[in-house]
Formats: C-alpha cells, structure tokens, sequence
C-alpha cells in the first residue's frame, strides 16, 4: 500500500490525522492530491451547512453553541467544522480567534475543527473549500459545518457548496433593504437573527419574515430563527430546521448543486493552466501600445497558449 492509500484508508475511518493531512495536500496542491480526490467515498447524505453572515454577527459563537447542542440530543456525533477566514491583514488576528473562541470543544474527539485562509479567489472562498468539504463529508463525520465571512463573492460561493446556507444577522445590521440589495435573499436557505437579546430584534425579524416568506421556493418556507449564541438560545429551533431543510436539499436539489460543483471545478482548472506571470507581463506590455484592446489581447494570449 503506498502512502496515499493508507492515508486515504485511515481518512475513511475517521482517524483524525489522516483527515488533517489529506486536507493539508489537497489545499496545498501536493503530489496525491488528485488521487485523494479520486479515491474518496463520499457519504452523500451528509449534510454540508454553510454559516456566512457580516463579520462580528456571532457565526463562530453561534455554531459553537451548535456543537453542544447536537452533542446533547445526539450523543456520540461526529461533527467537522472547517472556518474560513479572510487574508486581508487587518483580520489577521480572525484565524487564531475562531480557534479559541471553538476552544471548548477543542480537544473533544467528536469535532474536527479546521481553518483554512482564503486564497483571494475573487475575495471568495478558499479555491479549494469544495473538495476540502468533501474530504470531510467521506471522513465518517455526521455534519459537516463551514463558516464563511459574508463578504465579497464568498456568500454567493457558499450557497454552491452547502446543502444548506445559513444567513446569520443581528439586529442593527439595518433594515430589510439591506438584506435584499446584497442578494442575500437567493441563497438563504433559513435566516438567523442572533444577538436578539439586544433592542430592535423583534421588529428587525418581523421585517425579515415577511420578505423570506414572499421569496420562500414553492418547497421550502425560509424561516427567521431568533438566536442568542451567547446565552445558547434558540438552538433547538435551529436544529430542527437544518434537519428538516437537509431533507429536502440532499432528495431534491442534489443535481443542480453537482452540476454547479462540476463548473467550478472545471473551470478551477482551466485557469490552473494560465500563467499568470507571463500574463501579467504581456498585459503590461501590450497594454501600453497605441490602440489596446482586452478582447484581442485575450484572444491572442489564449490561442498563443492553447486554451482555446
Ligand atoms: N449580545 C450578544 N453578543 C453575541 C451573541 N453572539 C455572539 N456575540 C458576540 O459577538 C461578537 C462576535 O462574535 P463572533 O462569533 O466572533 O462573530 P463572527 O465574526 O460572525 O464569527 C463576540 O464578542 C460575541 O461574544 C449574542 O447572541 N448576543
Ligand atoms: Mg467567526
């Protein structure tokens, strides 16, 4: 057996430092990481559970509180949590703090928690959160929860990776506008309103009902669930709705999400095969020219390259 089998082979029992190292070759592109891939058995019913919302709304404290909750109703669960985080420096300190503020169930067998840094695709996800999701859903773990900063495109990316997408929002991100003009609408799968135990909840959720219900899909109606992390309240309505929604999403809506998880990859790695050096150094050249143009540069540099 080589390297890679037994590692994928101790995966697939859930041995937790197999877990971590096939994650670690597969974020960083290291030989095996397209036989891991290729060799993983993905337990399709597991329920990937996307977390995303602005910074500082209680997503970490909030799927913490989560944790226990579902340790409590369902004693000898296996949990996997992979936190993303973005790059940018003023963050920096954001990685250390998810860990911590985790830390509680840190060193319980039942939870893997995992971070992974955002590697600027587009101010998106981590390029390689979809396959380290899957790494996870094939490791024996009964759910599988990723946190993303609702920032930039990473919203948009998660609701093409989690069965079920989960808006977390507090009562003074504003009023209802707000929540329409960042499309937020079309990837919710369940909103919660954390923080409620502050001033302003009730009339900010009452707002929030009335436009998730006029925007439900005919099989689904999005609920608004009234969370305090911090004081685990709300978590037994929260659960119930997950499980109730990944029902629907994993029977119902499995095609689609595949078939958007092909076009990512796919098109994952076709820009693999850019060279974004030499890219950016004919662009700079050619953009100094008289008469430049974008389309027939491109153009030029594809079939030059053999994309085309
Ligand atoms: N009052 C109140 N504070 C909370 C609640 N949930 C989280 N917080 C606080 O909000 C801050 C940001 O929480 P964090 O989980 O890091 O947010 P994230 O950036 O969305 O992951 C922390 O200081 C939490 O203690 C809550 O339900 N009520
Ligand atoms: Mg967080």
């Amino acid at each position: 057996m080589n390297d890679i089998s037994a590692l994928l082979k101790g995966l697939h029992n859930g041995d937790s430092r197999s877990i971590a190292r096939c994650i670690t070759i597969v974020e960083n592109d290291l030989p095996g990481s397209e036989e891991i891939l290729a060799g993983l058995h993905l337990q399709e019913k597991v329920p990937v559970i996307g977390f995303t919302g602005p910074p500082g709304a209680g997503k970490s404290t909030l799927i913490n509180a989560l944790l226990s909750h579902i340790l409590q109703k369902e004693p000898g669960s296996k949990i996997a949590v992979l936190a993303i985080d973005p790059t940018s420096s003023f963050n920096f300190g954001s990685l250390l703090g998810d860990r911590l503020r985790m830390s509680e169930h840190f060193n319980n067998e039942s939870i893997f928690i995992r971070s992974a840094a955002t590697r600027g695709s587009l101010g998106g996800l981590s390029s390689r959160t979809l396959e380290i999701s899957d790494i996870l859903k094939a490791a024996g773990f009964q759910y599988v929860i990723v946190e993303t900063v609702g920032v930039g495109q990473s919203e948009v990316e998660i609701a093409g990776l989690a069965d079920t997408t989960i808006v977390v929002l507090v009562p003074e991100a504003g009023d209802e506008i707000q929540a329409l003009k960042s499309g937020i609408m079309e990837i919710a799968d369940i909103f919660v309103v954390n923080k409620s135990d502050r001033d302003g909840s009730e009339g900010f959720a009452k707002n929030l009902m009335a436009l998730a219900h006029s925007n439900s899909p005919a099989l689904w109606n999005i609920p608004v669930i009234k969370t305090s992390a911090s004081i685990s309240q709300g978590l037994d309505e929260l659960l119930t709705q997950i499980q109730q929604h990944g029902n629907i999403a994993i029977n119902k809506r499995k095609p689609s999400l595949l078939f958007e998880k092909a076009m990512r990859l796919i098109s994952i790695s076709r820009m693999k095969v850019v060279d974004k050096k030499q890219l950016s150094e004919n662009i700079l050249t050619a953009s100094q020219l008289p008469g430049f143009n974008l389309y027939s540069f491109v153009k030029a540099f594809m079939l030059k390259n053999k994309l085309e």
